[in-house]
């Protein structure tokens, strides 16, 4: 068995970064040896730093909506293409480099007629001050390597016009909690699947998410999980995407723990 689990508004809480609620769901899954994937559209700088302050076992992470699938050291079973970075953990790449993605999002901003400005354009202090993240954490968060967040300010342009324009120049657009982010041809569910292949055959996968990002990743578990946002309730985009999906109790950790630690005992 495997988790993968989107992280805000999901395992941490929208407003606070914290995990304190899911304690006890991933106390069980470390007793019971399930793995915990992160699944973000955070950096791999981010995450490496979440990974640390959550205390998760180490496991592989999915860092900027699947722009890279990153492995920690000794790392059993590696996917072909997987290359080795210095401290010897590794990454395999799926996107495209963010040099290639800003000047694409300044071509998609002209063809939809939107004010899409993307991280690369705030300074830390701007992005601290949109997430109430610290600025520490907010200058990882744009060490983007994968993938470019953007904001389309006094715009109500819906997902589907800005990721029809991305897709003409080779890009793909999706939505997380605040964010509209711009990523190569790739998006969560391609990084879980490509995880999947170099699992032990057989392996049962449950997935937890709350924004329209992580439908492609719902959409690649065996269990899906959709968790309800900060206002309580369950975003429509993912309920009318997995018909099926199991929905967690309550939003964010709460949630996350109630449908982990029923998972546990019912798998
Ligand atoms: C951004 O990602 C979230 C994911 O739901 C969003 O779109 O709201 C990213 O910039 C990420 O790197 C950052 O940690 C997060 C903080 O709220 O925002
Ligand atoms: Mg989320
Ligand atoms: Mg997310």
């Amino acid at each position: 068995r495997l988790i993968v689990t989107d992280l805000d508004g999901s395992l941490i809480d929208h407003d606070t970064y914290l995990a304190d609620a899911a304690r006890p769901a991933l106390d069980a899954a470390r007793a019971a040896g399930v793995p915990i994937v992160p699944c973000s559209s955070k950096t791999l700088a981010e995450m490496r730093r979440l990974v640390v302050q959550v205390d998760l076992v180490p496991a592989p992470l999915i860092v900027e909506n699947g722009g890279a699938l990153w492995f920690p050291a000794d790392w059993p079973r590696l996917p072909p293409g997987t290359a080795a970075l210095g401290d010897r953990s590794a990454l395999l790449i799926l996107g495209a480099d963010v040099a290639w993605l800003r000047p694409r999002l300044d071509l998609v901003a002209a063809a939809t007629g939107t004010s899409a400005r993307g991280f690369s354009r705030m300074t830390d202090a701007e992005v601290a001050h949109r997430t109430g993240l610290t600025l520490d954490v907010a200058a990882l968060a744009r060490k983007r390597q994968f993938s470019e967040p953007f904001l389309c300010e006094g715009d109500e342009v819906p997902l589907r016009t800005l990721d029809d324009a991305a897709r003409r120049v080779g890009a793909r657009v999706t939505r997380g909690g605040r964010f509209f982010h711009l990523t190569g041809d790739t998006d969560k569910g391609v990084a879980v699947n490509v995880l999947r292949a170099c699992c032990p055959p057989g392996v049962r996968l449950l997935g937890l998410g709350d924004a329209p990002n992580d439908i492609s990743l719902l959409k690649a578990v065996d269990d899906p999980v959709i968790v309800p946002g900060v206002a309580g309730t369950l975003h429509p985009d993912l309920v009318a995407a997995l018909p099926l999906a199991s929905h967690a109790s309550s939003t964010g950790p709460f949630g996350w723990n109630a449908a982990v630690l029923d998972w546990l005992v019912a798998t």
